[in-house]
């Protein structure tokens, strides 16, 4: 597959091949834990055993690696699963700094568990560079960054971060899941590493928990596969076959979800009963304009905050019928949560309001059903 092809053609075919031995052009779902040898040592393709290697699953990071235009590409069980082996690249009294709006579960595997190895993180505001730069010390090794970030859609500078990050000699890891490959490549921008929860739009169809890393520093990626080997947080080759399937649709998708989130949040934007809209699409965006730089397109979630607090987001959500109240974003079906009660609990109330994630702020993510349904859901829901 020549790493120069369109995203659509590398999304179709890269890291697969019609089967060698029935020509199935489907990659088929390898359901072997074990590998015969033929003799003691000998293997076939360097198949031992499937925590280490399965050929569903090595498919599948081969085709993730092309997408975010990386070397080396790595799946695991969860989103989380992957952020937990980047960290055990670090040892205790290493340092982190960290955006300050992420997912309230990477945040609680930073602050409740790797805290309590002796591994510290600093929360910084990101868009402030110079904040950023002085949240670092001489035992920062790491620098993590979500872009856009979840749930206050920040859009932060890859390429001054990454600049920031090396030249203090640490690394920065970007959590790609928001953009997806298709709409931002964080190693071209200069990241060492990025982060996929393949649970969301990687998945698409909200049916698998899966996570991946992809980088094209060659000795990170050897220790990266060693962690992922030794701690063993690895997808099922069916949960491969499926992630595989969804990324052959990943950029129709996306197109389908900025468009119509799009729609709906110069909508919303426009709305008198919405307090807020936050889409970094919108003119109104503090980042836009980097938005517009660094990103194809600006991604189908959208955050807001409706007019009468706690009460007003309550009946909203429960009035909504094509938005589904729930957990998790990037499915072809709309959701809609709210990340005080919901997401991001694990961040502390007074964390929470620093970062304007206050009672009633609504995370919107939008599907590829039609947008006029869509609008007419929520137009109805605002009563
Ligand atoms: O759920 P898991 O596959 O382990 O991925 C964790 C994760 C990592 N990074 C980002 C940006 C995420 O949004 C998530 C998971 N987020 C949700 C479940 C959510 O509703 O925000």
């Amino acid at each position: 597959m020549p790493h120069e092809s369109s995203f659509a053609t590398r999304a179709i075919h890269a890291g697969q091949r019609p089967d060698p031995t029935t020509g199935a052009i489907m990659t088929p779902v390898y359901m072997s834990s074990t590998y015969v040898q033929e003799s003691p040592g000998v293997l076939k393709d360097d198949y031992d055993y499937s925590r280490s290697a399965n050929p569903t699953r090595k498919a599948l990071e081969a085709n993730l690696a092309s997408l975010e235009g990386g070397r080396h590409g790595l799946a695991f069980a969860s989103g989380l699963s992957a952020m937990d082996c980047v960290l055990h690249t670090l040892s205790t009294g290493d340092h982190i700094v960290l955006c300050d709006d992420v997912y309230g579960g990477s945040f609680r595997l930073l602050d409740k568990v790797y805290r309590q190895l002796g591994i510290e993180t600093t929360r910084v505001e990101m868009t402030d560079l110079a904040a950023t730069e002085s949240a670092m010390n001489e035992r920062t090794r790491l620098l993590w960054a979500e872009t856009p970030t979840n749930p206050m859609l920040k859009v932060l500078d890859i390429a001054a971060l990454a600049r920031l990050a090396h030249a203090r000699g640490a690394i920065l890891a970007v959590d790609n899941t928001f953009a997806t490959p298709y709409l931002q490549n964080p190693l071209a921008h200069g990241a060492d590493l990025v982060l996929h929860s393949s649970t969301k739009y990687l998945g698409g169809h909200s049916d698998v928990i899966g996570g991946a890393l992809v980088t094209s520093d060659d000795d990170l990626a050897a220790r990266l596969k060693f962690l992922q080997n030794s701690v063993g947080a690895v997808p099922s080759p069916m949960d491969c076959f499926l992630l595989l399937r969804s990324t052959k649709t990943l950029h129709v998708r996306m197109d389908r979800h900025c468009a119509n989130a799009a729609r709906i949040a110069h909508m919303l934007e426009a709305d008198p009963r919405v307090e807020r809209v936050t889409y970094p699409g919108l003119e109104s965006h503090p980042q836009h304009e980097l938005a517009a730089r660094q990103m194809r397109d600006f991604g189908g979630m959208i955050s807001m905050v409706i007019k009468g607090g706690m009460e007003a987001s309550r009946a909203f959500l429960e009035r909504v019928h094509l938005f589904s109240l729930a957990e998790s974003l990037g499915g072809v079906e709309s959701l809609i949560e709210h990340p005080a009660i919901m997401t991001h609990a694990s961040v502390s109330p007074e964390a929470r309001r620093e970062l304007g994630i206050d009672d009633g702020l609504v995370r919107l993510s939008v599907g590829i059903e039609d947008a006029d349904d869509l609008l007419a859901d929520l137009d109805a829901a605002l009563g």
